[in-house]
Order: C-alpha cells, then sequence, then structure tokens
C-alpha cells in the first residue's frame, strides 16, 4: 500500500510535468515562397517559434522593435525562445515584403 508521503511525491512530481509542458509551447512557422505561414502567430512568454525555411534563398525574422533578429539559412530550422511580451512586427531584411506579427502574452 502507498504512503501518503509517497502518494503526495508523485502527484507534485505529476503536476510538475503538467505545468512545464503547459508554459513552453512550440510553434512553427514556414517560410515558403517568400511568405511567413502563418503570418500571424499567438504565443506565451517562454514559448519557442521554429522557424522553417524551405525556401533555396536565406531569410531573416527581424523584429522592428529590436528585440531580436534571426538568420534563417536556406533549408534550415531555426529556433527563438520568445523573452518579451507584446505585439512584434517582424520582416525579412533581405525581403522586406516578408511580414509577419506574433503577438506574446506575459506568462
Ligand atoms: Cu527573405
Amino acid at each position: 500500500m502507498w504512503s501518503r508521503r509517497v502518494l503526495l511525491a508523485s502527484l507534485t512530481a505529476l503536476l510538475g510535468m503538467v505545468s512545464v509542458s503547459a508554459h513552453a509551447a512550440t510553434i512553427e512557422i514556414t517560410i515558403e515562397n517568400l511568405v511567413f505561414s502563418p503570418a500571424n502567430a499567438k504565443a506565451t512568454v517562454g514559448d519557442t517559434i521554429v522557424w522553417i525555411n524551405k525556401d533555396i534563398f536565406a531569410h531573416t525574422a527581424t523584429a522592428r522593435n529590436g528585440d531580436w533578429d534571426v538568420a534563417q539559412p536556406p533549408k534550415k530550422t531555426v529556433p527563438l525562445v520568445l523573452r518579451k511580451a507584446g505585439s512584434i512586427d517582424y520582416y525579412c531584411r533581405h525581403h522586406p515584403n516578408m511580414k509577419g506579427t506574433i503577438v506574446v502574452a506575459p506568462q
């Protein structure tokens, strides 16, 4: 039979796992034919954005407010952990017509 202490320890471990997974989502944004898709994404501080560049061109994901500037080599997947909340407009420095927005909610 399980003692109350063992039961409590198991429950705490279980809750810890649940809260970790609830706070660390990964959001994929594909770059294909010079388009970010989806162009509008929602995330929470601590989440990871993963850009998947399917093009044969180099791109960037450059925040207009200067928060981040992420190089996107051709045919590569590049992650970024979001550290600050806000509505962040970004674009590609090589192709300024490429635009996206990530709305980052506080944790
Ligand atoms: Cu580009």
